[in-house]
């Protein structure tokens, strides 16, 4: 294995997102809610004087007003329940979706056992990280230097390769660019590729990576940060309940990029050589901050739908400025 050289390396950087957080911390309260199809929705706004539902009393909605939804199982995404329906329309196409009410405290949503929840899984991971940054209720990124750092002077090589390989997803691979085509709100519904999990795809390419990685010290930190990211995980789903997804990547956008690739449950590893690979088709939608207004404003702007359309143009406009 390469020697490590601290400070003059790029940081191993992860990214988590917790799956499905809304329902996973109503299904942590409630375990009949494993395993089926169910929903988070809104309380009903317009009707003053309800009693409020605190977070103990029975929160499952059959009929009657209520709001939209705001979170999914992937249970209910595989039988067509998507955010953008209503409680209605969801138990339309999914009839037996069951259906939560998030809590309310005078007249409003309280929304504090879903932010206590992803208070919890920060601290959680502060105890191996060198740096926690909670980017949302449900994402925070990760700087594990350190830690993979510590696994690399405690390891075996064949170890951690062993068990990177066997748990991540390479963002280069045939399965991930493939992931990658599609647009953030395909991949919000939980889309066929996103969710496969076959092993003889998982493991395509890893063994090239372990072969140039022995002599790069990059490659080693990250592929040591991917097996702490397992780590982890594992931690996070057997101290609290909740499955997430990760990221691994020298900074944050790309490690945020490369947990979106693969979920629910799964993780990505985004080595420096994948990043142009993955980035060649990807809608521009797909990269952080460009899923909103911004980002269909650059669209317009650039005349493309993909990042490397987006690339093209800005180089040609560049080009035009200096007059070449
Ligand atoms: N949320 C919300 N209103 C929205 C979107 C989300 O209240 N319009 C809440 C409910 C979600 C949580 O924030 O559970 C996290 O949102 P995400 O976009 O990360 O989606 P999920 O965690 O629900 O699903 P995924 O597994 O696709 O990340």
């Amino acid at each position: 294995m390469p020697p490590l050289q601290r400070g003059a390396l790029p940081p191993v950087v992860g990214f988590i997102d917790m799956d499905c957080f809304y329902v996973a911390v109503e299904r942590a309260r409630d375990p009949r809610l494993l395993g089926k199809p169910c929903a988070v929705v809104q309380y009903p706004t317009g009707q003053r004087g309800r009693p409020d539902l605190r977070p103990e009393d029975d929160r499952w909605r059959t009929g009657g007003p209520m709001g939209g939804i705001i979170a999914v199982s992937y249970e209910a995404r595989a039988r067509g329940v998507t955010r953008q329906m209503s409680g209605a329309e969801a138990k339309k196409v999914c009839p037996e979706v069951i259906l939560v009410q998030v809590p309310t405290a005078f007249g409003k949503a309280d929304l504090q056992i879903y932010k206590d929840a992803g208070d919890a899984v920060v601290d959680l991971l502060a105890s191996r990280c060198d740096a926690t940054e909670k980017r949302s209720v449900d994402e925070v990124a990760i700087d594990i230097t350190g830690a993979a750092e510590h696994l690399l002077a405690s390891r075996a090589a064949a170890e951690l390769g062993a068990a990177a390989s066997a748990a991540t997803h390479l963002a280069d691979s045939a399965l991930s660019v493939d992931a990658a085509k599609v647009t953030r709100s395909s991949a919000r519904q939980g889309h066929d590729k996103q969710q496969s999990r076959d092993t003889s795809e998982l493991a395509d390419g890893w063994e090239e990576v372990l072969r140039r990685a022995a002599s790069d010290p990059v490659a080693w930190r990250l592929i040591a940060g991917a097996v702490v990211v397992k780590e982890l995980r594992q931690q996070v789903e057997s101290t609290l309940g909740f499955t997430c997804s990760g990221g691994v990547a020298t900074n944050k956008v790309l490690a945020k990029l490369g947990c979106g690739l693969h979920k629910p449950n799964q993780q990505t590893l985004l080595l420096p050589h994948a990043a142009p690979v993955l980035l060649k088709d990807l809608p521009l939608d797909r990269l952080p901050g460009l899923g909103g207004d911004f980002g269909q404003a650059v669209k317009s702007r650039h005349f493309a739908d993909f990042v490397s359309a987006s690339n093209r143009r800005a180089s040609s406009y560049r080009c035009r400025g200096q007059t070449c």
